[in-house]
């Protein structure tokens, strides 16, 4: 059961390589927490990143957000990431066909895999997708989450989809460095990695159907290992202050749920 396991055996259970060391990484720096930088400004999110640094084991982004971005963005933000030691993690939810994907993945203004460790995949069109990831040119230093339920209201995932999307993950162990869920779905994995967005110490819901569910909920009984959390930190007036907070809160329910 991955639950029981601390970070630094289930990084030798990795089979993906980036997993690996983003379990690594969590143990080393004490930290669980995914910052979604979701802000339109680059300057903006060269300025968080470089102050939430030390608290976070990887920033997520969505790239085609930002007003302003150009390719002189990206160099700063790896070197960010390397003197801080988080992974960079573009959150694409690359969904369509495999050679549409290969050239949303690698090419375009963004070169996604010339910078970005993760992504994410939606399962929705199968085998093709992850086939091009593995395939395109880029960083070989790569890994998918693949997404198996989401934290919107009213998404159209069924159960069958979210076990059809374990067994794909299944069939690319050395691609695939964990699972975007909400619930603890696949314990005899521990080389996998929970990813659990929908995490906010207080609101339950926006006015977008987006649901939270507290640090501590989501580590002790949702099953998840790394937390995603965007505007608890970006909206809060002392957003430093607020990735420390959050910091603290998810590894103490990680020490304790590895305790028990
Ligand atoms: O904390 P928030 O609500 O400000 O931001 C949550 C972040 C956003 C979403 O695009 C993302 O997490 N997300 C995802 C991911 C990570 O793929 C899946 C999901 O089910 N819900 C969700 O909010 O950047």
């Amino acid at each position: 059961n991955r639950l029981k396991l601390s970070f630094i055996e289930r990084s030798k259970l990795a089979k993906n390589p980036v997993a690996a060391k983003l379990f690594e990484i969590m143990s080393a720096k004490q930290t669980t927490l995914c910052l979604a930088a979701d802000l339109t400004d680059a300057t903006k999110i060269l300025n968080l990143a470089e102050q939430v640094g030390p608290y976070i084991c990887a920033l997520k982004t969505h790239i085609d957000i930002i007003e302003d971005f150009h390719s002189n963005f990206i160099e700063p933000l790896k070197d960010i990431a390397k003197r801080h030691n988080f992974v960079l993690f573009e959150d694409r939810k690359f969904a369509d066909i495999g050679k549409t994907v290969e050239f949303q993945y690698s090419k375009g203004i963004y070169q996604i895999s010339s910078w970005a460790s993760l992504v994410t995949v939606h399962s929705l069109t199968g085998k093709g997708v992850l086939d091009a990831i593995k395939g395109a040119t880029g960083n070989p230093e790569r890994g998918v989450f693949l997404l198996a339920e989401t934290s919107a209201a009213g998404s159209l995932i069924t159960d069958s989809y979210t076990k059809s999307t374990l067994k794909l993950a299944s069939e690319y162990p050395d691609l695939i460095s964990g699972i975007v869920c909400q619930n603890p779905l696949f314990l005899d994995n521990p080389g996998l990695i929970q990813l659990t967005p929908g995490v906010k110490i207080e609101s339950k819901v926006d006015n977008l159907g987006q649901q939270y569910n507290t640090p501590d909920l989501v580590v002790a009984e949702k099953g998840a290992d790394v937390a995603v959390v965007g505007r608890g930190i970006t909206e809060a007036c002392d957003p430093v202050a607020a990735a420390q907070l959050y910091r603290e809160m998810l590894w103490k329910a990680y020490s304790k749920r590895i305790a028990v």
